[in-house]
C-alpha cells in the first residue's frame, strides 16, 4: 500500500495554499496511478495488491467525484446567492424609484390639491360676491317695479288731467265774449232742465237777455235754442232764471200760445233766428240745443 504513493509529488508552498493544489493534484495523481508500475519486489502477495489498488482506484474517484459535487454545489450556491443579490438590488432600485415616483406623485397631487383649494375658494368669494349682487339686483328690481307702477299711476293721471284740460280747452272755445258776457254754445241737445244742469255746473246759467243787442245776438247761431225763461211756477206768469220778472219780451207772433189742452208749454227757446221776434213757449220736455250765460267781473 505505502508504495503506491511512493511517486506521489509532495505538495509544495504552505498548508494553507496547499488545498487547491491537492485538489489540482487529484486528478494528476490519477494518471500517475494509472501508469505507476506496480513494484513487485517486496512482502506484498500476488492478487491481494490488485484488490487493493482497485479498491484505492474507486475511493479516489469516489474522492473525486465528491469534490467535483461539492464544487458543483458551491458554484451553485455562490451563482444563486450572486443571482440572488443582484436580484435582491434590481429590486430595490426598482422600489426605490417606485417610492421616488410616487413621492413626486405625491408631491404633484399635494400641489393639484392646493390649487384646487386656492380656486375652490377664489370660487366660493366669486360665488358670495355674485350672490351679493343678485341680492342688490333684486332689491333694485323691487324698486324699479314699485317706480315703474308708481309712474305708470302717474302716467294714468296725467292722461286723464290731460283729456279734461283738452275737454275744458274744448269747453273754453265753445265760450264767446258779447258786451260784458260769456256765452256757451251746447253741441248737444237736452231738455230745458238738463240744459240748465249743464250751464249751472259750467259756473253759468240759461241766458237771460236784457237788452235788443242782447237779442239780436242770440239770432247769429242759427239755432233752436234754450233760453232762461219759464212760466212753470205759475202758469201765465214768465220769470228768468235769476227769478226776476219778464219786463221787455221777443215772443214770435201768436205767442207764446201754451198749446192750451194739447200739452204743458212752460219753457222759452229761440226758435227763428232769422226773426227779430223769435221766441216760442215750448215743451220743457223736448231736446233742443242751449246757451249759457256768465258775466264777467271786470
Ligand atoms: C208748434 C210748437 C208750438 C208752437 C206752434 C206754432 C205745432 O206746435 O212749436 O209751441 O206754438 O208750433 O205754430
Ligand atoms: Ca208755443
Amino acid at each position: 500500500m505505502d508504495q503506491l504513493y511512493v511517486n506521489v509529488q509532495k505538495p509544495s508552498g504552505k498548508p494553507s495554499k496547499r488545498k487547491g493544489v491537492v485538489k489540482e493534484n487529484i486528478y494528476a495523481n490519477e494518471e500517475v496511478i494509472h501508469t505507476l508500475v506496480p513494484n513487485t519486489t517486496g512482502i506484498a502477495l500476488p492478487g491481494a495488491g490488485d484488490e487493493r489498488k482497485h479498491f484505492c482506484r474507486g475511493a479516489a474517484v469516489f474522492l473525486g467525484l465528491l469534490c467535483l459535487l461539492l464544487l458543483s454545489g458551491l458554484v451553485v450556491l455562490v451563482f444563486l446567492f450572486t443571482k440572488g443579490n443582484s436580484e435582491r438590488k434590481m429590486e430595490m432600485a426598482l422600489l426605490h424609484n417606485s417610492y421616488n415616483n410616487v413621492t413626486r406623485e405625491r408631491n404633484d397631487l399635494q400641489i393639484s390639491y392646493n390649487n384646487v383649494t386656492r380656486e375652490r375658494n377664489d370660487l366660493q368669494i366669486s360665488y358670495n360676491n355674485l350672490m351679493k349682487e343678485l341680492d342688490q339686483l333684486q332689491t333694485r328690481y323691487n324698486n324699479l317695479a314699485e317706480e315703474q307702477d308708481r309712474l305708470q299711476k302717474r302716467f294714468e293721471n296725467v292722461t286723464k288731467e290731460t283729456n279734461d284740460l283738452q275737454k275744458k280747452l274744448q269747453d273754453h272755445k265753445q265760450w264767446v265774449y258779447f258786451s260784458g258776457s260769456l256765452y256757451y254754445i251746447s253741441s248737444q241737445q237736452k231738455s230745458w232742465q238738463q240744459s240748465r244742469d249743464d250751464c249751472l255746473q259750467r259756473n253759468a246759467d240759461l241766458l237771460i237777455i236784457n237788452s235788443k243787442e242782447e237779442q239780436d245776438f242770440t239770432r247769429r247761431f242759427k239755432r233752436l235754442l234754450w233760453i232762461g225763461l219759464t212760466d212753470r211756477e205759475r202758469e201765465g206768469t214768465w220769470k228768468w232764471v235769476d227769478g226776476s220778472p219778464l219786463t221787455t219780451s221777443y215772443w214770435d207772433s201768436g205767442e207764446p200760445n201754451g198749446m192750451s189742452g194739447v200739452r204743458d208749454e212752460d219753457c222759452a227757446e229761440i226758435k227763428y233766428p232769422e226773426k227779430e221776434n223769435n221766441w216760442n213757449d215750448e215743451c220743457c220736455d223736448f231736446q233742443r240745443f242751449w246757451i249759457c250765460e256768465k258775466t264777467v267781473a271786470l
